[in-house]
């Protein structure tokens, strides 16, 4: 690790109080933190995190070396839970520390309330230079930052290709693929912009792999000719679960447009880039046409079109990153430099017959996280304890060495990055979805997960799951009405009450949401 030396004329500078100090004191350095931040990046979708039950074939198709040399080199977070599936809410929950009803961002019609308390304003009181390069997607400018460039049209959800990035002083277009442009921004911040004597927080933010998974120009072959497994639940019947999942509009076989499924192109590409699109689509859509497939068949259609394009787009963001990590090494900073890589939820692939994300289901509530700490982290390692989004702040501040305040809600991390174990952690995630109607019409549902069992509760509907996740990983079994699991229900329906009470979540339960259809 790095060190730098404090003198005793240092010292003297800066108080008082260490007068009686006249020794050379050797301080470590502050470390410098890369947030590297992704959207909709499913756990399944990255390779460190191994096969899926319901899709085991799938892993060998994913293919993100980069991400999975982050993790060999790092520590890789198991149990990583999202408290509000969906982009805004989990950004905001990250940036205070606090859940959707405590930090106000309960949906994406909500614009986040910046003046409120976030890490990064109070490591920029604690003497790091701080900075935002990509997707934002908060609706109001970014606060606590020394610098920001972000995805701006449209409504900050930016686009694949040829994006534009605002910042304070000038909105910019600029041509090409857009992971390679936010990823060029990072490098001349790094390179040139920053103060090289403060250590920095910065976040490298894509838009990868969000709707509507459009790859880079190099990953438009990728499984050309193959056929990628289909989960075992993709024709989920949704029989015995609530009747919320038989009214949402989030099925690969029926609720995509055209843009998901490539048959046509997005409005915002140049005559080179739609040359290479419909290079790359243009055959497999006049088969389609000829072949005209329905039922069944027409879903297994859809889900190879959308499959292949969705893991297409994390390559190429995983080959930015991977061009990242090298500069990193080169340049002499990972060092010092704590990687963290994590996206704001996780993403169906086909599991249920659905893409989107929003339900407290696994597969969405599951966040990817893996941290690089030189010196700190033991590589390879692994951790199963119960994370939430609200921990990122703590442990980005207790990582800067910064008091961690009291009304932040999460923990830090730090303790279990040196595989120390904490006196106390928590025995449950908690969870609260609150948009609708809204886009794929989720009906708003809150819970809590432990280790083995979900408890989730549609108050707009008034049904109750039970999940034995021991069992039923797959969460295709209700057992809320199962007399064998009665004991465990009356356990978690006081748990959840409990955590609800203790996180300060008691408002009226009513479905929020200003869509209208
Ligand atoms: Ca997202």
């Amino acid at each position: 690790m790095n060190r730098i030396l404090i003198t005793s004329l240092t010292l003297l500078s800066v108080g008082t109080g260490v007068l009686s100090c006249t020794n050379q004191k050797e301080e470590p350095a502050k470390p410098n933190i890369l947030f590297i931040f992704s959207d909709d990046h499913a756990t399944h979708a990255i390779g460190a995190y191994g096969p899926k039950h319901n899709n085991p074939e799938l892993h060998r198709f994913v293919q993100t070396p980069h991400l999975d040399r982050l993790a060999q080199e790092g520590m890789l977070f198991n149990n990583v839970f999202c408290g509000n599936s969906i982009c805004g809410p989990s950004r905001a929950t990250i940036l205070t520390g606090k859940h959707s009803h405590m930090n106000g961002m309960l949906n994406n019609d909500t614009i986040f309330n910046g003046m409120q308390q976030t890490f990064p304003q109070l490591l920029q009181d604690g003497g790091y230079e701080t900075a935002w390069i990509g997707k934002w997607h908060l609706f109001s400018e970014p606060t606590g930052f020394d610098y920001w460039s972000i995805l701006d049209n449209p409504g900050q959800q930016g686009t694949y290709y040829n994006p534009v990035f605002g910042s304070l002083q000038e909105k910019e277009k600029e041509e090409g693929h857009t992971a390679t442009l936010i990823t060029n921004r990072v490098i001349n911040w790094l390179k040139s912009q920053r103060d090289p004597q403060k250590p920095f927080f910065l976040a490298y933010s894509h838009k990868t792999p969000h709707r509507e998974w459009l790859p880079g120009p190099e990953e438009f072959s990728l499984y050309k000719n193959e056929d990628l497994p289909l989960p075992s639940n993709f024709f989920d019947d949704y029989s015995t679960r609530s009747s919320a999942l038989k009214e949402q509009e989030m099925e690969v076989a029926n609720h995509m447009n055209d843009q998901d499924l490539k048959l046509a192109p997005p409005n915002y590409l140049n005559d080179e880039q739609l040359k290479m699109f419909w290079e790359a689509y243009g055959p497999e859509n006049e088969a389609l046409k000829k072949a005209n497939p329905e039922g069944k068949e027409r879903a297994v259609w859809n889900y190879q079109r959308y499959v292949k394009d969705y893991l297409r787009a994390v390559t190429s963001m995983d080959k930015e990153i991977g061009r990242l990590l090298d500069y990193l090494e080169e340049s002499g900073l990972a060092e010092n430099t704590v990687v963290v890589y994590s996206s704001d939820q996780g993403f169906y692939l086909g599991d249920h017959g659905w893409y989107d994300k929003r339900w407290m289901y696994e597969e969405s509530l599951r966040m990817p996280l893996i941290i690089r700490w030189p010196g700190m982290t033991p590589s390879g390692s692994k951790d199963n304890h119960i994370i939430q989004n609200t921990d990122y702040a703590a442990t980005f501040l207790d990582i800067a060495g910064l008091k961690i305040p009291d009304d932040i809600q999460g923990q830090s991390l730090v303790p279990l990055l040196k595989q120390e174990e904490p006196a106390k952690w928590r025995d449950v995630a908690y969870y609260h979805y609150f948009a609708y109607p809204d886009w794929h019409m989720v009906q708003p549902h809150y819970g809590i997960r432990s280790n083995r069992y979900k408890l989730i509760h549609f108050y707009t509907t008034n049904e109750w799951e039970l999940f034995d996740l021991e069992m039923d990983p797959d969460e295709m079994k209700n057992e809320f009405l199962n007399p064998d699991y009665s004991n465990v229900v009356t356990t978690m329906k006081e748990r959840l009450n409990r955590e609800r009470i203790a996180l300060g979540d008691t408002v009226e339960l009513k479905a929020t949401s200003n869509y209208h259809r």
